[in-house]
């Protein structure tokens, strides 16, 4: 195996980066080309990473990164008559974020093709593929042709990244989190855009979000991020928006695999909670108007509403299940009016209540402290490819800017040891802010559209 390619080899590659320099379109090829063929050994990968999150990239720089990633497997190419249909959404990550669930059979009900590429957690973030893989039977891994076929039927799949689509964000993806270069603007540009590139999509929206429990803590940073992504995505063909939104406390009321599965259900149903709904019908929305579905951004909205009212998008996400494996008799009680969710995947053994130490408002809810007990309680990975208990979660019982009584329940914490160390005890408490006055929190999430350009 040769560690060049080229005129220069690796190191050189991993100095220059190192030193503030530029790289060529050329050495960005080789070096994704190394990694997707493992000719570059994990080190070396890991250093370039962490030379580009110190150093950065300029423009040119990312959008090579993300052309070389994506022309790095295979590129959808879908129907004739589908075009203009082919949409999708991706987050940037957060804590009880189950929008993509509700929202791509949402999309479909209205008449979109919508092939979702989702990954598993990240860091301290859920993800989608580790809430859907919940259920008993549930798929992540399809062909080609079966994604097409699915498409075809039901309009809509969620699915996970095969060999096939964007290996090198595939090695990439995981080899960030374990090198602690995730929050990096060119490689979060680079590794969401190559997977919506090879998508093929027509339209998309990329929700940025930011806070606290986000990785991007700001709004400027934020905001700097949704316009990479924003510029990569149009250059790349794709119809591309952005919304920025808060990430502070957790989307809904529940966090972890299992539990934000029965909340999108919920949702499905017309029951979910107003910030979940707010993202789905904001980004819904936005996508049916920058397709050109709807005429405007308020009647792409009221559109994915209805169908989250009216059991349609129930219907496409059953039929969903079902063409991913999902035994029929579990889909169609999963989906139906009155179940017990929990006669379908697993409960964890214990729940824990946790009382109010003190009255007044909810002013905030922490949502990075409850992440990471969860995380601790084995709710997320530490390494790429650890098993994870799909059962540990968190309910909140209070809502953000309403009363709270001393003594009364705020959350409940599903969990298989035993008992929870007083320590986690310690550290939910401290995720509870109670005080006088208003919330800030309790608004809108929803803090700005970043229009295509
Ligand atoms: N989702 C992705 O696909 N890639 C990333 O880097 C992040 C979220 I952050």
């Amino acid at each position: 195996m040769s560690n060049t390619e080229g005129a220069h080899s690796f190191p050189d590659m991993i100095r220059q980066k190192r030193d503030g320099g530029q790289l060529s379109t050329e050495e960005i090829h080789a070096f994704v080309q190394g990694v997707k063929s493992a000719t570059i050994q994990e080190s070396q990968i890991g250093a370039m990473l962490m030379a580009i999150w110190q150093k950065g990239m300029v423009p040119e720089e990312t959008l090579a990164l993300t052309q070389e990633m994506m022309m790095s497997g295979e590129v959808f190419h879908w129907p004739e008559e589908w075009a203009g249909l082919v949409v999708d959404k991706h987050s940037t990550g957060g804590v009880g974020d189950k929008v993509s669930l509700p929202l791509a059979p949402a999309l479909a009900a209205c008449g979109c093709k919508v092939p979702m590429i989702s990954g598993h957690g990240l860091a301290h973030t859920g993800g989608t593929l580790d809430k859907l893989e919940s259920i008993p039977g549930f798929t992540i891994n399809q062909p080609v042709e079966q994604v097409k076929q699915i498409l075809q039927d039901v309009g809509c799949c969620i699915v996970g990244q095969t060999e096939a689509i964007v290996p090198a964000d595939r090695v990439l993806y995981t080899l960030r989190d374990a090198t602690a270069t995730v929050e990096s603007l060119p490689l979060i540009t680079a590794s969401i855009i190559s997977k919506k590139g090879a998508e093929g999509l027509n339209a998309l929206v990329v929700d940025v979000k930011f806070g606290r429990a986000a990785f991007y803590k700001d709004l400027n940073s934020a905001r700097a991020l949704a316009k990479s992504l924003v510029t990569v995505g149009n250059r790349l063909g794709i119809n591309t928006g952005a919304v920025l939104s808060r990430m502070d406390a957790p989307i809904g009321r529940c966090v972890g695999n299992t539990v934000e599965v029965s909340e999108a259900l919920e949702c499905l149903k017309g029951r979910g909670p107003d910030d979940l709904n707010e993202l789905i019908t904001s980004l819904g929305g936005y996508l049916l108007w920058m397709s050109g579905r709807s005429a405007t951004l308020e009647s792409g909205q009221n559109a994915i509403s209805n169908v989250l009212r009216n059991g349609m998008a129930l219907q496409k996400f059953q039929a969903m299940l079902e063409a991913q494996g999902v035994p029929a008799p579990v889909a169609r009680s999963l989906c139906s009016d009155q179940t017990d969710y929990f006669q379908h995947m697993r409960p964890a053994n214990y729940q824990t209540e946790l009382t109010a130490s003190d009255e007044g408002t909810v002013l905030d809810i922490d949502g990075m402290a409850i992440a990471l007990v969860l995380h601790k309680l084995g709710a997320g990975r530490s390494k790429a490819g650890q098993p994870i208990n799909h059962s540990v979660g968190a309910e909140l019982l209070i809502d953000l800017g309403k009363k709270i009584k001393k003594g009364q329940p705020w959350i409940r914490i599903h969990h298989d040891c035993t008992t929870l160390s007083p320590q986690l005890h310690s550290d939910l408490q401290k995720a509870l802010l109670i005080g006088s006055g208003d919330s800030d929190q309790a608004s809108s999430r929803v803090t700005e559209f970043i229009l295509p350009h």
